[in-house]
């Protein structure tokens, strides 16, 4: 058991701008879309930042370490993380596909990262998950962080699973995670889900920040939303993350609304998981 006293968590408490850079940061799925926004910004919080990917990554630039990995392969990761004293993990499958290829690259890929995160003494992660382990929620509701999780498809699923190994990796080691459930995280809103899930890359760097740190941080889900006018999701339980959205999908909503309206009964417009929910099965021997 994790024998110190740990703090409550989601206990709302005063944020505190961030006070010390950290000394080596791990950036998984550096080559991925969300990746290569974060890799620049992430400078400005560790003396080194180590980016790694599976894909073809930028060389290094200065504060930079690029170490190629394949998040599946346990002693790779556990190289990886090593030296490392905090963990941005958005390395992995990030659509729907087959469940071997979402085993692989989601689930053993971060245990491995947990794993080594516990070997190696690494005291804080910020995990990549998704508004899809909330996906089969109707677009009516309105989901706070205790709402139950109602994953929309493999995907969702390995991304719910992420929340529960982060859960007891915390509970048993006192390793903090936050974990964001990220909505649509694109340059601008492409549809009318959108307007509800969209999160800017400013409002994303922003959270990630207030995550890595925060003054306490314990085990906390988030969702990862911009101030959007109609979003479906409430952050009251992360107030301790001092996370404030500062952009919104409105500025988007008068060009996405001159897109043709899916017909009444679409799932686009039923579930807040969208398509996701409709994709599958994969027919794989
Ligand atoms: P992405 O697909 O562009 O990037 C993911 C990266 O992970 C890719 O560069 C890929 O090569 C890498 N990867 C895949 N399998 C790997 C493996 N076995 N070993 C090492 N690296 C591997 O996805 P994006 O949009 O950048 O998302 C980043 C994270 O945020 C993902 O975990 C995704 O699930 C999550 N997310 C993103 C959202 C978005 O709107 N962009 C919404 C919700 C969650
Ligand atoms: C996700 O989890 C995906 O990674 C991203 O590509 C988008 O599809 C996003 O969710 C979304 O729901 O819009």
């Amino acid at each position: 058991m994790h024998p110190e006293p740990r703090p409550p968590t989601q206990e709302p408490q005063a944020p505190s701008p961030p006070t010390r850079p950290l000394r080596r940061l791990l950036l998984t799925g550096a080559a991925g879309g969300l990746g290569r926004v974060l890799r620049p910004r992430l400078q400005a919080h560790a003396g080194i930042v180590r980016v790694s990917d599976i894909a073809e990554m930028a060389p290094a630039g200065e504060g930079e370490e690029v170490m190629p990995c394949d998040l599946a392969d346990k002693a790779a990761v556990d190289r990886l993380v090593q030296d490392c004293d905090a963990i941005v993990h958005l390395g992995g499958i990030s659509v729907e596909r087959p469940f071997e290829e979402v085993l692989e690259a989601n689930i053993r890929g971060t245990f491995h990262v947990y794993e080594a995160a516990r070997r190696h003494g690494v005291r804080r992660l910020v995990f990549a998950s998704s508004n899809h382990v909330v996906g089969f929620h109707r677009q009516t509701e309105r989901l706070d962080l205790d709402a139950p999780r109602r994953p929309d498809g493999y995907y969702g699923l390995s991304k719910s699973f992420g929340e529960d190994l982060s859960r007891f990796y915390f509970d048993r080691y006192g390793i903090e995670t936050a974990c964001l459930r990220i909505g649509s995280s694109f340059p601008e809103p492409k549809d009318r889900r959108m307007l509800s899930t969209w999160l800017s890359y400013d409002d994303l760097a922003e959270l990630v920040r207030c995550c890595l740190f925060a003054p306490r941080l314990g085990h906390t889900v988030v969702y990862g939303v911009s101030a959007n006018r109609d979003s479906w999701w409430d952050n009251a339980g992360a107030a301790h993350l001092g996370f404030v959205p500062r952009d919104s999908s409105e500025p988007f909503r008068a060009r996405v609304e001159q897109q043709p309206r899916p017909a009444d009964g679409d799932p686009v417009l039923l579930y807040q998981g969208g398509a996701f929910v409709t994709q599958g099965p994969f027919e794989t021997p």
